[in-house]
């Protein structure tokens, strides 16, 4: 593993990337940065030391008090971890999904973009951005399949065919399933192909909690890649931002936010299991393993319901997970679930803000603790974990919509 060029040179790469390529795509044009060329020392000289490097003769500033004003040095990580801004000034920075030839997607929410981050010289920064799609439908999903870049909006899923060779000049998408409910309470979506080579597509409740004869509402589709055959895969699933595969076993695992206004401690947020198509995991009659709805859990639990494999905080907002499939963590991370808990808002006192992980033994869950958290001071929070994802080198990415960033989290013994 690289971490190769010096902290200082990093910065400085980044600093120019975010004026030459974020403010030229947010003036409109699409705009890729490739700084490696102007960088070029990154690679090929000794990093140098703590003093800030040379650029057009003008120093770069203080970076040393802190990542680009990210006080990452506030986050806690178990003994041997380091954690480091891969990317900034990427506005809304949600869900992620890794290309072929290593490209970075980022989606978003309201900025209504997706980005392309790309780290050339492998140093653990990113080097380039690119503003790959824009004025989407909150494109909060993106997924990677056969050299194309899947998005989810609320109301469909578009695709930009053989993406990472026009990073700077993309594709006009093609529409692959424009079916979907437009609904925008919960309508923002993450998506990711399965094991099957089917694309997994949640369908939110497009409400607190509510009931609707629509099966798709509160639900994980799936369809086939050209958009076919779209179907309920599970039912009862209030609203997922996150799920993934366990390699053992090819099943799905899946977070789901809780309900609100239920009080502080109540429901659970959880991480469900999903062996077989077909499941009912409560949504709205009951939460958590047997947290009955005020309204709607008078008639019980519902036929075929799946309990949670494990309730997580209240309120915490689970969002995206993995399963931790790198080498470079020490053995006792290789097989767990790492979970982005974004924040709670309905909450006395606030909780999550944190990345946490989960033990498997079997299918039970025998342990669920912090594994990164500081971005909530007191009552405030300067940062809000979206989605994780385990690189090619083992490092865990976590994506950032508060402070707008990548984190790089890696173990350094
Ligand atoms: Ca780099
Ligand atoms: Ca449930």
């Amino acid at each position: 593993m690289r971490f190769g060029g010096s902290r200082a040179s990093g910065r400085f790469a980044l600093k120019t990337l975010a004026r030459a390529g974020f403010y030229g795509a947010a003036a409109g044009s699409v705009t890729a940065a490739f700084l490696t060329a102007a960088c070029g020392f990154v690679d090929k000289t000794p990093p140098p030391t703590d003093a800030a490097p040379l650029v057009d003769g003008t120093p770069a500033a203080e970076d040393d008090e802190g990542d680009h004003g990210l006080p990452i040095e506030k986050i806690t990580l178990p003994p041997g971890f380091r954690i480091g801004v891969y990317a900034y000034d990427i506005p809304g920075a949600r869900s992620l999904a890794l290309g072929e030839k290593g490209t970075l997607f980022v989606g978003t929410r309201k900025q209504g973009k997706v980005y392309a981050l790309s780290d050339r010289d492998g140093n653990g920064r990113a080097d380039a951005v690119a503003t790959v799609a824009a004025g989407l439908n909150n494109p909060n999903g993106v997924a990677f399949r056969d050299g194309a870049l899947y998005v989810a909006e609320i109301h469909r899923v578009i695709r930009f065919d053989g993406i990472e060779g026009r990073l700077d000049d993309p594709p006009a998408p093609a529409v692959v399933n424009d079916t979907f409910p437009r609904d925008e309470w919960h309508g923002w979506k993450f998506i990711r192909f399965g094991p099957d080579g089917k694309l997994y597509v949640p369908v939110g409740a497009p409400c607190n909690v509510c009931e609707r004869a629509d099966r798709r509402y509160a639900s994980i589709m799936r369809m086939n890649a050209d958009g076919s055959a779209l179907e309920v895969f599970a039912s009862g699933v209030r609203n997922t931002v996150g799920f993934d595969w366990r390699p053992e076993t090819a099943e799905l695992w899946f977070t789901d936010n809780g309900r609100d206004w239920m009080g502080d401690n109540a429901p659970p947020d959880e991480l469900n299991r999903a062996p077989t198509a077909g499941l009912h995991f409560g949504f709205p009659y009951v939460h958590g393993k047997d947290t009955l709805d005020p309204k709607y859990g008078k008639q019980g639990k519902p036929p075929a319901f799946t309990p949670p494999a494990r309730e997580l905080g209240p309120h915490v907002a689970a969002l995206g997970m993995r399963f931790y499939t790198g080498e470079t963590f020490p053995p006792a991370y290789r097989g767990r679930i790492f979970i982005a808990e974004h924040g709670s808002w309905n909450r006395t006192t606030p909780i999550g803000y944190r990345v946490t992980s989960v033990r498997l033994d079997g299918d039970g869950v025998v342990s669920y603790e912090v594994f990164a958290e500081g971005w909530l001071q007191g009552r405030k929070a300067w940062g809000r974990p979206v989605d994780v994802l385990v690189a090619p080198d083992g490092a865990l990415l976590v994506s950032d919509d508060k402070a707008g960033a990548v984190y790089r989290i890696t173990y350094e013994g």
